[in-house]
């Protein structure tokens, strides 16, 4: 697959949604127009695992899409999303995919809930970076959702730290949600809006 020339009309489905990460590919497919299948790493042939080292998500967005650009040639949308708690300043931040060392889910929400122990300010906000890469542009676009870390886990649905992820205006987790409730009005469902709102502005003429 060649890079896209014509920067007129690009289809959503003529980018390639560069992450290994199932859910999120999951979450983005339920909000795009209906017809439209996201295109994922596997059908460029990338099965290595993305850099991630730039120390920030806007960074680490940015460079996961470069680099399917760059060795792919083709337009590309990453995302990198961290959890931000506020009584941690801000932490796992960057680290939230390994915050306890591994990417067990589990062993992540009970480190942070350790952490979190005897603590009254449960402040959290989820943020994903969208970085789209059409020919030599690049262009951000950042969602935000403010909540509170819940003091057990609860659900089933979702995945990572959706069991202790409570969004202001709702007394459930992310992880008592289905999916086609949590996407729209989460972290990635506000970036993935923005990028949206800004394809039509350019490109879905
Ligand atoms: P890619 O880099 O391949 O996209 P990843 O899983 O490594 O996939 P990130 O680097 O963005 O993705 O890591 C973010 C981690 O944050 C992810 O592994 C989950 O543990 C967590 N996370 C991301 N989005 C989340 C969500 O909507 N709900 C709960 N946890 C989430």
């Amino acid at each position: 697959m060649g890079a896209i020339t014509d920067p007129v009309r690009i289809e959503m489905s003529d980018l390639i949604f560069a992450t290994a990460n199932e859910n999120k590919v999951k979450e983005v497919q339920l909000m795009m127009p209906s017809g439209f299948a996201i295109k994922g790493l596997r059908d460029i042939g990338c099965l290595e695992e993305l850099p991630e080292t730039t120390g920030t998500i806007e960074g680490n967005s940015r460079q996961k899409a470069m680099y399917v650009h760059e060795k792919y040639g083709v337009d590309c949308f990453s995302e990198d999303t961290g959890l931000e708690v506020a009584a941690l300043d801000g932490e796992p931040g960057v680290d939230t995919a390994h915050y306890s060392g591994s990417r067990d889910p589990e062993a992540n929400i009970r480190l942070l809930l350790m952490n979190l122990r005897n603590e009254g300010n449960r402040a959290a906000q989820f943020k994903t970076v969208f970085t789209l890469i059409i020919g030599k542009n690049v262009h951000q676009f950042t969602g935000i959702v403010t909540g509170k870390i819940a003091e057990i886990p609860t659900g089933n649905m979702g995945f990572g730290y959706d069991p202790v992820f409570i969004p202001d205006g709702y007394s459930t987790t992310f992880a008592e949600m289905k999916t086609e409730e949590k996407a729209p009005i989460s972290h990635r469902g506000k970036a993935f809006a923005a990028m949206t709102a800004f394809l039509t502005q350019n490109f879905w003429k």
